[in-house]
């Protein structure tokens, strides 16, 4: 049986970051420890001196892994975390001694970026998607894959449906010490269905047949995270709703669970979503309901890719209203073809249905690789990985604090589209490469804009 330490990369000190319990790196040790092998996880929020002092990295491990995130906060005014990652890594090899263990990436941010983050981190080997099944195999005999340097696809993982997820107690004890806490639920494992411009979210979850945790489990679950004392849960599926009728067994599942003080969330679809959904989600102590149009512009909406209209957002608020439940409407301005009528659109429609605090609204759309805006761009997992936006007039700013309300944009939010103003003016503007084929890619002088300490690099062949 192998020795494995597991680290929670995302948990590292860093500016920006503000770790979440590492449910992920969870489902890989539980995996483990069911296979009889010994593992430790390392988590800088349950252990801080762990991250300056590197004696456990001198322990005999056969195998150590990394869970990489985040790449960067998605945030025009903050770096990227990559050089974080590597720094750390670095420090842990020098620290092992002469034994070096096997080192292993995985996670949602490496799965995006794997084969640069293999080459940059100096891995022996990476899973893209979910991770158990090939840790696995990789921890059954290391030395197969010694110095591969090789990305190896996440595979379907059995015990999703039949493995009771127990968190160890020390962990729970110290993410429940942190402010507000919260803590990540798995329902299913499937790719969405969707196919948003900008969302990696079907390459990250990887070949998934599809699976729903069986409601016992998700209960048990459930029971065990309200008596560590953390009451706030967030169910990590791409959408929630996306099969309704498991979505109800699901809220009916909390509902009678009857926790008192236990909130939960999610990311809600507002289509399908119907009446009975809706009250079901009343009586079941649900926080708000997250719906992402990401514009409230027909035109863009249908732009970005999403599979509703505004038609099927009106009733989905409408629905919420009348079941008493609270709303946040995710809107991010700055998408391919935005402009000053789109902006208007979307500000009129908030102005008009929304209320005061059920607008969450963010500027930019940081491209990463595998989507749509990636492939319209043609930059590389290299071009992407510093924080890239698509490229946006830089009017947009002035058009959101004119035509939304002021209620929608308190002191903080003021303030925070002021720092990505001044961030997005000092990025560096990708050029749009030269040539007929790609010249028309962006109706704006710049193919992109990236918060780099590199120069404006050249992407896609020559710069203009
Ligand atoms: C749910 C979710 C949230 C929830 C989290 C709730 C919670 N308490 O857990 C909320 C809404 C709070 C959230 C916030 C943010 N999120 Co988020 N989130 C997700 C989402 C949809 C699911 C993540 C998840 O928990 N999945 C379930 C777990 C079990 O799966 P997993 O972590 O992927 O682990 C599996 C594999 O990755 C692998 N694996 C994991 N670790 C390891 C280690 C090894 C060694 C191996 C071999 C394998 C392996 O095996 C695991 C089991 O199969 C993903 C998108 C996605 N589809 O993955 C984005 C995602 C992870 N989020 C992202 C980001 C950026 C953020 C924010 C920074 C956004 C913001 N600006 O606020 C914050 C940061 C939060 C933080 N402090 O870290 C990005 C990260 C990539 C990037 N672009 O940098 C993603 C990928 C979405 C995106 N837009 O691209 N998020
Ligand atoms: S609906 Fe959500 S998870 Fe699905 S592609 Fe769109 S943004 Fe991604």
């Amino acid at each position: 049986m192998a020795r494995v330490a597991l680290v929670n990369l995302a948990s590292l000190p860093m500016p920006g970051n503000e770790p979440i319990f590492p449910i992920g790196l969870r489902c890989i040790q539980n995996a483990l420890d069911r296979a009889g092998h010994t593992t430790r996880l390392i988590d800088f929020v349950e252990d801080p001196d762990a991250s300056a002092d590197l004696s456990w990295a001198s322990e005999p491990w056969d195998v150590v892994g990394f869970t990489i995130r985040n790449i960067d906060p998605i945030d025009l005014a903050c770096g990227g975390h990559v050089e974080h990652y590597a720094r750390f890594v670095h420090r842990v090899c020098d620290a092992t001694g002469d034994r070096t263990p096997l080192l292993v990436g995985g996670g949602p941010g490496y799965s995006l970026f794997a084969d640069e983050l293999l080459r940059r981190l100096g891995f022996d080997a990476g899973v893209v998607g979910p991770g158990e099944q090939v840790m696995l195999d990789i921890v059954a005999d290391p030395e197969r894959y010694r110095g591969k340097r090789k990305n190896i696809p996440g595979r379907r993982y059995d015990g999703f449906t039949t493995e009771l997820l127990r968190h160890p107690a020390a962990l729970m004890a110290a993410y429940a010490a942190t402010d507000d806490p919260m803590i990540g639920v798995e329902t299913r494992r499937k790719t969405c269905y969707q196919g948003c411009v900008y969302c990696p979210y079907a390459y990250i979850s990887g070949d998934n047949a599809g699976d729903l945790k069986p409601v016992d489990l998700i209960a048990a679950e459930l029971q065990e995270i309200y008596d560590s004392g953390i009451r706030r849960v967030f169910f990590t599926d791409g959408i929630f709703n996306a099969e309704i009728r498991y979505a109800k067994e699901v809220a009916r599942t909390i509902a009678d669970l009857r926790l008192p003080g236990l909130r939960w969330s999610a990311y809600f679809t507002p289509k399908p979503f119907d009446d009975e959904f809706a009250q079901i989600l009343a009586s079941s102590g649900v926080d708000y309901i997250v719906i992402s149009p990401d514009s409230l512009d027909d035109r863009m909406m249908k732009t970005l890719g999403k599979s509703f209209d505004i038609r099927h957002v009106d009733r989905c608020i409408d629905r919420c209203r009348r079941h008493g439940l609270d709303l946040r409407v995710n809107i991010v301005f700055g998408g391919p073809g935005e402009n000053v009528d789109s902006v208007r659109a979307s500000a009129e429609y908030a102005n008009r249905k929304l209320r005061t605090g059920e607008l969450i609204m963010h500027v930019g759309y940081r491209v990463l690789p595998e989507t749509a805006l990636a492939r319209q761009l043609a930059m590389t997992e290299d071009d992407l990985l510093d924080p890239t936006f698509y490229p946006f007039d830089e009017n947009l700013f002035s058009w959101v604090v004119e035509f939304l309300d002021k209620r929608f944009i308190p002191t903080g939010v003021l303030l925070n589209l002021m720092a990505g103003k001044t961030a997005s003016r000092r990025m560096t503007k990708v050029p749009v490469p030269a040539g007929p084929t790609n010249s028309n890619v962006v109706d704006l002088p710049f193919l992109a804009l990236r918060n780099s300490p590199r120069a404006a690099s050249q992407v896609g062949g020559e710069t203009a």
